[in-house]
């Protein structure tokens, strides 16, 4: 099986309960991996992601091998038929054949480019490792998804959630740099798939793809949506509708999250994925208080992995 997005996941909630559960004892696996290599290429920076798949690979007993293939691989073409006599080296089909001879699991970080739409959405990079890869593919965020975030955050929420019918918003705030939709985009795949009373609140022209968004209330009034929230979960992301794509069309500081719009909410949770822009997505006042989750977020990260990596070796 590939870890690739919510559809290779057979229960949402029985892998947060298996989560919680390996989070108490994280090495009760150990033998699981032994001898087995898992190989994390990324095209893109990473702290968080880096380190606890690292982590969560050498929990279950794996051997790791990272490279930054970004700045030190070939630059790699994904185009049938094409006439490689321009800058790039190598074609991704012998590429992902070859990385698959060294490894068990081939792990990958490939961000949206914002060069085509088109190319983007289909998970050009991705998708040509799935095809000719022979060794499961694990997602560790591509050009339209996180799932090790959202995983990630649906374990932090069911770690703090003390009601049936949590209400959960996923809030837009402004960012200097055009980012990807991948994080909010699969945090409002897996609130859907969740027992929320589950809004997504941004301004005109940042609408997420309608197949993410599915049943979320939608509204641009941000003081509204954060009424009697009990989690807050904060992101930038660029506009996805076609003729703004990938382009910084808002930067109003009035998005930021503050310690009076907090205020609103049923004494909520601030959460984000980091790394996080202080003082312009968000107030040092909020992310530095009790209801701040961002650093337990970031230690989910581990479990969240080696759930999707236990599943994977156990399907080998
Ligand atoms: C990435 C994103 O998808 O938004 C990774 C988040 C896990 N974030 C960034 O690229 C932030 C870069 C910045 O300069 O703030």
């Amino acid at each position: 099986m590939n870890y690739f997005d919510i559809n290779d996941i057979d229960n949402l909630q029985n892998w947060v309960e298996e989560a919680i559960v390996l989070k108490e004892k994280p090495l009760a696996h150990k033998s699981l991996g032994a001898d087995k290599t898992i190989c994390l290429l990324f095209f893109n920076n990473s702290l968080r992601t880096r380190l606890s798949t690292q982590k969560a690979a050498l929990n279950l007993g794996m051997n790791v091998m990272i490279m930054n293939f970004g700045s030190e691989g070939w630059q790699l073409e994904y185009g049938d038929g094409e006439v490689m006599d321009q800058g790039k080296s190598e074609h991704v089909i012998e590429a992902a054949q070859v990385v698959s001879q060294y490894a068990d699991i081939i792990a990958i970080r490939a961000f949206a480019k914002f060069e085509n739409k088109e190319e983007d959405y289909q998970e050009q990079v991705l998708a040509a490792f799935m095809k000719y890869a022979s060794v499961p593919i694990l997602n560790m965020e591509s050009a339209i998804g996180h799932p090790l975030q959202a995983l990630t955050d649906m374990i932090t929420i069911a770690e703090h959630n003390t009601k049936s019918k949590p209400k959960v918003v996923l809030s837009w705030a402004p960012h200097p740099k055009a980012l990807p939709q991948a994080v909010a985009n699969s945090f409002a795949q897996y609130a859907n798939a969740s027992d929320f009373d589950f809004v997504i609140t941004h301004p005109e022209g940042y609408e997420l793809d309608p197949q993410f968004v599915g049943k979320a209330t939608v509204t641009h009034n941000q003081k509204e949506a954060f009424e009697n929230a009990d989690f807050i979960y904060v992101k930038n992301w660029s506009p996805f509708a076609d003729e703004n794509y990938g382009k910084v069309m808002n930067t109003d500081a009035s998005w930021r999250i503050s310690a009076d719009k907090m205020a609103l909410t049923n004494n909520g949770k601030f959460m984000h994925c980091l790394p996080v822009r202080r003082n312009v997505i968000v107030d040092d006042a909020v992310i530095d208080s009790e209801n701040s989750l961002v650093i337990k977020q970031a230690n989910n990260r581990t479990y969240a992995a080696q759930i999707a990596i236990k599943k994977i070796l156990e399907s080998l």
